[in-house]
């Protein structure tokens, strides 16, 4: 098999693209979707800060790397969710990425563990308020993203999801007739209300499978198990059965998650009436400061229901 674009040998085959590439022309193809994932979708420019959510896993620490080689202005949040086994290897992962990245290029790592502000670690702090592991989990990293995203004045938030993820998310959404969720679906989400930060998605044309073999060919060493809790999720699931369809059908993925962009259903512009209601709703947290449409924000008032549990006990 030799290379679709120089014709030396290839490491790798792209049935979808129906292509194979050599690793210099395979970085240069997942650097262009990169590129044209962020002008596409306009998520940002070349002077905006990036706040990238890095995990340890493949598609974290690729996109941070990506940027960088881009050129972009990239930091990364790490969540230390204290989950044992798990987090430590994380942990070390992301420190011994970011001192590597940290040798040619300006970049830093922000950390927050969930051990040293609730006291507890994610499962405990979950069973302690009677709540699914991944549902808490949820809560604390989307508030402090956003929290570390608004408070140092990032201009956008970036995250790993790739292809997979969004197929897989999507192909969820519509088996339940979650419609109320498709709006959120779009690789780039404005900040659409004062206090909450953009997000976007750069990875969304590239695949698991794509990734993982940028991340191998480059030298990206990454945390390869799962986290322990996404065991038995329904979206592990979802991701099976469009692999298998993959493998019948290249491109099944890319049609499906693309073709639900193409049609709009995503990006639909909201009335400006419906901002200026959303906005009219949001209030500072009276504890916390960050925005929200109720007088404490959910993650303040999780966070008192796990302290009360504690001093009960
Ligand atoms: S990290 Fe958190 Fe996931 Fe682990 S505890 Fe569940 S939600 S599975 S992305
Ligand atoms: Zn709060």
């Amino acid at each position: 098999m030799n290379c679709t674009k120089c014709k030396t040998k290839a490491v790798i085959g792209l049935p979808r693209h129906n292509a194979a590439f050599c690793k210099l022309c395979f970085n240069g193809f997942v650097h262009e979707q990169v590129a044209r994932a962020v002008k596409s979708e306009r998520m940002f420019g070349p002077n905006d800060r990036i706040l990238v959510a890095v995990s340890g896993g493949k598609d974290s620490l690729t996109l941070w790397s990506i940027l960088l080689t881009l050129g972009y202005r990239a930091d990364a949040l790490y969540v230390d969710l204290g989950i044992p086994n798990y987090s430590e290897k994380s942990h070390e992962k992301v420190e011994r990425f970011a001192d590597k990245l940290a040798q040619s290029h300006e970049t830093k790592l922000i950390v927050h563990t969930v051990q040293e502000q609730a006291g507890a670690g994610i499962r405990e702090l979950a069973m302690l308020i009677r709540r699914p592991t991944c549902s808490t989990c949820g809560t604390i990293k989307r508030y402090q993203f956003n929290r570390a995203a608004v408070e140092q004045h990032y201009d956008v938030m970036a995250t790993g999801h790739n292809l997979d993820d969004e197929a897989a998310r999507l192909l969820g959404n519509v088996l339940h007739w979650q419609t109320e969720y498709l709006d959120k679906q779009g690789p780039s989400l404005p900040a659409s209300v004062e206090g909450f930060a953009k997000k976007v998605k750069p990875l969304y044309r590239l695949s698991e499978r794509e990734i993982a073999a940028y991340a191998v060919l480059n030298r990206i060493d990454y945390i390869v198990e799962e986290c322990p809790m996404a065991k038995g999720s329904k979206m592990l699931l979802y991701k099976e059965v469009l692999n298998r369809l993959e493998t019948e059908s290249p491109g099944t993925k890319q049609r499906f998650y693309c073709g639900f962009l193409e049609r709009g259903i995503a990006t639909e512009p909201r009335t400006g009436t419906m901002q200026e209601h959303d906005q009219a709703m949001l209030q500072p947290c009276t504890t916390c400061g960050q925005p929200t449409s109720a007088e404490v924000c959910s993650y303040c008032k999780m966070m008192a229901r796990a302290k009360a549990k504690v001093h009960s006990t």
